[in-house]
């Protein structure tokens, strides 16, 4: 039976999908030739439905079936998003989702059991597939996850999930799943009701064909059956019922302010339909998933989704620019951030030296490296070997024993040129001639670091971001020297860490806290002006940004806050030169943010945010009385951030509107239904954001004067997407 798969492997070639049947048993297996993924396409619906048809008319005596990948670390990874974007109506993709609902309704009524043996991602339709077989087998490999993550594309499972994962999971597992859209691992899928069998790769096919046929003789029962009527029936009862939905909208509400529509009308159609029959339960949902996915926010979430798999996938480089393999990491500097890098490195399986100059400093980035690791293995339900064996890959150290090994080596030292020339110089005593020297600075020029290097074309930015093991982003710096199989190194780096990684030239602040600056200036001006601290705040938060700036203040630090901002009004006087004097103020004032309970807000003794600090005011010198509308303070916070990131791409900072987007969606929270500052634009239209700059640009001068590719860009009417609205 294995040989099948392999066979298959090697012949992907000609249909997505084939079948073959023998002794009864028919072995569909899926293999799109044309992707590295299988897809739901209309050409993989096609194919379906002739297997289908097949199977309906019990060819060759067929008893039972199994459905089987032969792509290496996906079973289907749900509905071909490539295909959304010709959507023109809701009518369009409402025909799709009524399209995906037959296929699967004849797939849940077939005479015969289904299996469903699934190893790699089962996600959206690939997992509503699942849904519609009667017994789901699935392997323990780290690439098996098992989600609907539809409202991460703005929309809603549009293939029976709505309907059939309730039904089978309960009310309140089911609205979980699809409201974070989370990926289970098989085992606890298994825990959650959803997969049958958990087995090991190598016995897959073999477990899924004799369990098909003991379905076939009635000798065996999927769980579900064995479970009577609807599981936990607490759930079922309607003032129950009715408190678990308020308190999920609730939820909702806390978590996108009413921003996102899909999670909303999600709630709407798995109440409406609870009581209904599946069939009657997937009208309602095609026609939600119709309306939905033709929003804007739902086409700037496909547009972020394409464009971060793409940043993961290209490093911009020839092929023939092959990068290291990176198996040993060294990482020096023990802090929060050096802890946090060795974590996300070690969980990936790199194994990782820690430095820092007192055992006290590195036993504790040691302890901080591993309580994470071992909070995110307590997550995945890891057994304790293997927890051992993970947390054992983060060795500390007060030497450079053992950086010889290192294919990386990362400096996550103090933002100090000196001391990171000496260490850049201690580095390369000790580690081998090919090793790349990634530096964790968010501020200093890597061109400046590598004149403290023997090696400067090995020297790169691998900026990450604040906490690693939450934000996606890994921000790489080239300088005029960098060799590019070290760009390629870094880039495969951070990619098998699970980042999403871009790569920009070395500039001042580079791209993210270039564009995050005049922002953040923006914010302090309006504290000055007397605008309150929490409405500036509030604006940001419901124009789509996780926080405000003035939270953010605290959250990033002042003192960090104040030399980045000195750095930029440096290198960028004409626009910046006239940075905000609060920050000033408050760093003399001992005010740090949360790392010293000290900031804008007032901090409780479990270093909970509580209110505003009022005594602030008195320190800005300003009474808060100025009652600004929201949306010109979304305006003038905004606009001032978008035009800074057209700007870097004008100057060629940025390679790509592509790593624009991407890097402040991932790496400061750009609204990710805005789509990024450059969709974003082109969503607004060149000319109306021009216009409105040159408005600002009026009323508060040279900071908002438009950038010059803008001012192209409106006058050819020219999109930096194509695909754009
Ligand atoms: N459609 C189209 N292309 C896809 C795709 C999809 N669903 N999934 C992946 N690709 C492309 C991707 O753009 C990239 O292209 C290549 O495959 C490899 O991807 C009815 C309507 C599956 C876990 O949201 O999460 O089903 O850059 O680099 O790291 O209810 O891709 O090479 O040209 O990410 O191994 C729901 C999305 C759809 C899953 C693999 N499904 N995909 O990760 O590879 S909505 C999803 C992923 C739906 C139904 C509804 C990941 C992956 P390129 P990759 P990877």
């Amino acid at each position: 039976m294995a040989t099948i798969l392999e066979e298959e492997r090697q012949t992907a070639q000609g249909a997505p999908v084939r079948m073959e049947i023998r002794d009864g048993l028919a072995v569909v297996t899926l293999n799109d030739p044309a992707r590295p993924v299988n897809v739901i396409s209309e050409g993989m619906l096609r194919e379906m439905g002739e297997i289908l048809e097949r199977l309906e008319n019990g060819e060759g005596g067929v008893r039972a079936a199994v459905i089987v990948s032969a792509k290496k670390g996906t079973w289907i990874a749900g509905a071909d998003i490539e295909e959304f974007k010709n959507f023109a109506a809701p009518a369009d993709a409402e025909a799709a989702s009524r399209a995906g609902q037959e296929m699967l309704d004849r797939l849940e009524q077939l005479r015969i059991p289904v299996v469903a043996a699934i190893d790699g991602a089962a996600l959206g339709g690939g997992l509503e597939t699942a849904l519609a077989c009667t017994y789901r087998i699935a392997t323990d490999s780290p690439k098996t996850k098992l989600g609907l993550p539809e409202v991460q594309l703005g929309i809603i499972p549009g293939a029976g999930g709505t309907a059939r994962l309730p039904r089978l999971i309960g009310l309140r597992a089911a609205l979980d799943l699809m409201l974070t859209g989370k990926q289970l691992d098989a085992r606890r899928a298994m825990k959650a009701g959803i997969v049958d069998e958990v087995v090991p790769q190598t016995v897959l096919l073999e477990v899924a064909s004799r369990q098909a046929m003991a379905l076939a003789a009635k000798k065996l029962q999927p769980r579900a059956a064995r479970r009577s009527g609807s599981p936990e029936r607490l759930e079922n009862l309607l003032p129950m019922r009715k408190l678990i939905f308020s308190k999920a909208r609730q939820g909702v509400m806390e978590k996108t302010h009413g921003l996102y529509p899909a999670p909303l009308r999600l709630l709407k159609v798995i109440e409406a339909g609870l009581d209904k029959d599946v069939r009657a339960a997937q009208e309602m949902e095609a026609r939600a998933f119709g309306e939905l996915a033709v929003t804007p926010e739902a086409r700037s979430l496909v547009h972020v989704f394409f464009t971060s798999t793409e940043a993961k996938n290209d490093v911009g480089l020839g092929d023939d620019v092959k990068p290291k393999s990176v198996d040993q990491i060294a990482v020096v500097g023990a802090g929060f951030m050096g802890a946090g890098i060795a974590a996300a490195s070690a969980e990936n399986g790199i194994r990782v030296r820690l430095k820092d100059v007192k055992p006290e400093a590195a036993a504790k980035g040691l302890r901080t490296a591993r309580e994470s690791l071992i909070k995110r293995a307590k997550r995945k339900k890891m057994r304790r070997f293997e927890v051992t064996k993970l947390v054992d890959r983060v060795q500390p150290t007060t030497e450079y024993s053992g950086f010889h090994a290192s294919d990386v080596v990362v400096e996550a030292v103090f933002e100090d040129l000196s001391l990171k020339h000496r260490v850049i110089k201690e580095i390369e005593e000790h580690a081998g001639e090919g090793v790349v020297l990634g530096s964790n600075t968010s501020t200093i020029p890597i061109t400046k670091l590598a004149e403290a290097s023997a090696r400067p074309d090995h020297v790169i930015g691998l900026h990450f971001f604040s906490p690693v093991e939450k934000m996606p982003l890994v921000e790489i710096i080239t300088h005029e020297g960098t060799a590019d199989w070290v760009t390629a190194t870094a880039h495969a780096y951070a990619k098998k860490i699970g980042k999403t990684p871009i790569v920009v030239h070395d500039s001042p602040g580079f791209y993210v806290n270039r564009i995050l600056s005049p922002y953040m200036a923006e914010a302090a001006l309006l504290l000055q002006e007397g605008v309150r601290m929490e409405e500036l705040d509030r604006a940001m938060t419901e124009w789509g940004f996780p926080v405000g700036p003035v939270t953010l203040y605290d959250e990033v630090g002042l003192d960090v806050a104040q030399k980045a901002g000195k750095i930029m009004a440096e290198a960028f006087a004409d626009r910046m030169g006239n940075p905000p004097t609060v920050i000033d103020k408050m760093v003399a004032d001992g005010r740090l943010g949360r790392k010293n309970s000290k900031g804008f807000y007032t901090f409780g003794e479990d270093g909970k945010k509580q209110g505003p600090d009022e005594a602030v005011y008195a320190l800005i010198g300003n009474p808060p009385k100025k009652e600004t509308p929201r949306a010109e303070l979304q305006e003038r916070l905004g606009l001032i951030m978008v035009n800074e990131a057209v700007r870097t791409l004008e100057e060629g900072v940025l390679r790509s509107a592509r790593d624009g987007d991407v890097g402040a969606v991932f790496g400061i929270g750009f609204p990710p239904f805005r789509g990024g500052p450059f969709w974003y634009v082109d969503v607004t239209g060149a000319q109306t954001v021009l216009d409105r700059l040159r408005a600002l640009e009026q009323r508060f001068g040279a900071r908002y004067r438009p950038a010059k590719l803008l001012e192209e860009m409106a006058r050819d009417g020219r999109k930096f997407f194509p695909d754009a609205a």
